[in-house]
């Protein structure tokens, strides 16, 4: 069987060879017959111009033949794009730190790299953040790309199958040196790979969580919010993220979903929106106090001690 360098290879390749080939058959196809009617129904050869009043038949082919075409596209680019939007269960997961303009992979172990690894065969899952504006990852050999929106966090999952080097890139503009926002990725055979990932721990490096649980504590969130259930002034953190809650914003009770972007403005702009059942203008506003890469972690941290998980 054909294999590619992913197993979504093969789904995005049967895509582009069938819409490029009706691309070209009606191209070449369309080309020939304008060129032959140029001639035959030159000036000389058909001096009287013919009216044609309609024709029913014709009509409903060239209706019917395009729609099934477009149809039958759609078909193949679905086959090829859903499976990418079903994750597995059993998967390794990877974070994926994107900022101007640098890419940060870090691995369940809590080892980090700058260049991602993977094992041959291996499923994986990335979950991508962007400390900053808007980027895409785009590995070309695996036909995987997806954006990293600052505000929430964006996943993709694959099989690398062939043992090699790639290139992964940002794909979409973000700045002065989007174009070198670029990195390799190393697909191992299980041996080199386990050599690779137990190998050079930094026992002093911190991983996203801890960095977010160390970030929180200096900055005394800890003071008015648990992280085992307990109340204080403020909710707690356990099982947080991913919940909805009810607020109050602008004099009106709405529900809001937990996720990246609503922790960020409770950080940065805690009195607009207050959850119901708790004092206004308890919590103080973070802004200009807590950077980008904190935030991150930080959310990363929420994350992980929240049943409702992503
Ligand atoms: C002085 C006490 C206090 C501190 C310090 C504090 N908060 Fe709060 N926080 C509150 C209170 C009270 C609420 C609930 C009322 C509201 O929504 O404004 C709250 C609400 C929140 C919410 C919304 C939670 C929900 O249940 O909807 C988030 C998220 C949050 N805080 C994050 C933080 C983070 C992150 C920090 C530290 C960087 C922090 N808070 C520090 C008092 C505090
Ligand atoms: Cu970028």
């Amino acid at each position: 069987m054909f294999s590619g360098a992913s197993n979504f290879v093969q789904g995005v390749d049967t895509a582009f060879v069938f819409i490029i080939s009706i691309a070209a058959f009606f191209l070449i196809g369309i080309t020939i017959v304008m060129v032959w009617f140029v001639f035959r129904y030159s000036r000389q050869r058909n001096p009287v111009a013919s009216d044609i009043p309609g024709n029913n038949t014709l009509e409903i082919i060239w209706t019917l033949i395009p729609t099934i075409l477009v149809l039958a596209m759609f078909w193949v680019g679905f086959k090829g794009f859903m499976p990418m939007r079903s994750f597995p269960e059993d998967a390794k997961t990877i974070r994926v730190l994107s900022r101007m303009w640098s890419w940060t992979f870090e691995y369940p172990n809590g080892k980090r790299s700058t260049e991602l690894y993977l094992q041959v065969n291996d499923t994986v899952i990335l979950d991508m953040v962007s400390e900053d504006v808007l980027h895409s990852l785009y590995i070309p050999a695996f036909r995987v790309k997806e954006d990293v929106v600052p505000g929430r966090t964006n996943r993709m999952w694959f099989v690398p199958q062939l043992v090699g080097t790639y290139d992964l890139y940002c794909a979409e503009y973000c700045g002065l040196l989007h174009a070198q926002m670029i990195t390799k990725v190393n697909v191992l055979e299980p041996d080199d790979f386990a050599e690779w990932y137990e190998s050079d721990i930094d026992p002093s490096a911190m991983g996203f969580e801890e960095a977010g649980y160390e970030a929180m504590q200096i900055h005394g969130c800890f003071t008015c919010h648990s992280t085992d259930g307990t109340q204080r002034v403020g909710s707690t953190f356990l099982d947080l993220y991913g919940s909805t809650v009810e607020v109050v914003a602008g004099g009106r009770t709405r529900s809001r979903l937990v996720d990246d972007d609503y922790i960020r403005r409770k950080t940065f702009d805690p009195n607009q929106e207050v959850r119901v059942g708790y004092t206004p203008g308890l919590m103080p506003s973070y802004r200009d106090q807590i950077s980008n890469e904190e935030m991150a972690n930080m959310i990363i941290y929420l994350k992980s001690i929240s049943k409702y998980g992503r």
